[in-house]
C-alpha cells in the first residue's frame, strides 16, 4: 500500500516537474546574493574585502562538491560556475542533471559556507539558476558578459562612494569617470579584483585556488580558453 502510494505520488506529481539537463553540454550555474543591496548597507564602500573573501571561500567550498566543475567567476554579490560532462563517454553529470537538485543544493551549500565564513549580524541567502549552453563560444560570451557587469558595477560603486545618488542619475560611464577624476579619484587605479572580478580554479597539484589578478577576458582570451574544456 505505502509503496504503491509512493509510486503514484512520484509519478503523478514529483516527476511532473522533474527537469533534466541535456548531456554533453556546458552547464553554467549562477549564485546571487538575495537582497544584497540591504545586506551590504553597513559594509565598507566601495569595496568590502571581507565580503569578497567570504564569497571566494563559499565558491571554493561549492566548487569542490560539484562533479565536473571546471572554474568559477565571482564579482559583486555573485558567482558563476562552469560544469562539463563531455570529457569521456561516461563522464558523470552532477545529480544526473536534475535541475531542481542542482539549483537547490548549490544555493544551500553556498549559503551555508558563506554564512560560516562571513559571520555577519544577519544571515545571508543566495539564489541559484542553472542553464545549459551548447556552444563553447557562447560560454566565453557568458563570462565576458559577467565581467563587463563587474566593471560597470565597480565604477558605479566607486562613484556612489564619492557622489550623491541625485548627482549620478542619468550620467554616462565617461561622465562618471570624469566626475571621479575631478575629485582626484581614478577607477583604473583601484584593486584589480574589484574592477575585473575573481576566479576560483583547480590547482595542478590538487585543491582549489583563488586568482585575484585575472586579465580582462576580451583582451586576453587565452585565460578563459585555458579554463574551458573542449568537446570533440
Ligand atoms: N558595501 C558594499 N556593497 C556591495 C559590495 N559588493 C556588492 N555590494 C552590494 O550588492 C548589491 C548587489 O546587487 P544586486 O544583486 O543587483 O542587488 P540585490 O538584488 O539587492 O542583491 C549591490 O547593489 C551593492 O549594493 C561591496 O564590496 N561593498
Ligand atoms: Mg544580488
Amino acid at each position: 500500500m505505502k509503496d504503491d502510494l509512493g509510486r503514484r505520488m512520484k509519478r503523478d506529481f514529483e516527476d511532473a516537474l522533474r527537469i533534466t539537463l541535456p548531456r554533453r553540454s556546458h552547464v553554467v550555474i549562477r549564485i546571487d546574493g538575495r537582497g544584497f543591496h540591504k545586506f551590504t548597507a553597513h559594509l565598507e564602500r566601495p569595496y568590502c574585502r571581507a565580503l569578497a573573501d567570504a564569497l571566494d571561500c563559499a565558491a571554493v567550498h561549492l566548487a569542490k562538491e560539484m562533479i565536473g566543475c571546471r572554474f568559477g567567476y565571482g564579482q559583486s554579490d555573485e558567482y558563476s560556475f562552469l560544469l562539463t560532462d563531455f570529457e569521456r563517454d561516461d563522464s558523470p553529470l552532477w545529480f544526473d542533471g536534475n535541475v531542481q537538485k542542482i539549483a537547490s543544493v548549490s544555493a544551500s551549500v553556498f549559503t551555508g559556507a558563506f554564512n560560516a565564513a562571513f559571520q555577519g549580524v544577519r544571515a545571508a541567502a543566495f539564489d541559484s539558476r542553472v542553464m545549459a549552453i551548447p556552444r563553447r563560444a557562447d560560454v566565453m560570451d557568458y563570462f565576458l558578459w559577467r565581467q563587463l557587469d563587474a566593471s560597470a558595477n565597480s565604477l558605479n560603486m566607486l562613484a556612489s562612494a564619492h557622489f550623491r545618488h541625485e548627482e549620478l542619475v542619468g550620467k554616462s560611464t565617461a561622465e562618471k569617470h570624469e566626475m571621479l577624476h575631478s575629485r582626484g579619484v581614478n577607477w583604473a587605479k583601484q584593486p584589480s579584483d574589484f574592477k575585473r572580478g575573481r576566479v576560483v580554479k583547480p590547482e595542478p597539484g590538487g585543491g582549489w585556488a583563488v586568482d585575484l589578478e585575472i586579465p580582462v577576458f576580451n583582451r586576453e582570451p587565452g585565460y578563459l580558453d585555458a579554463l574551458t574544456p573542449r568537446g570533440e
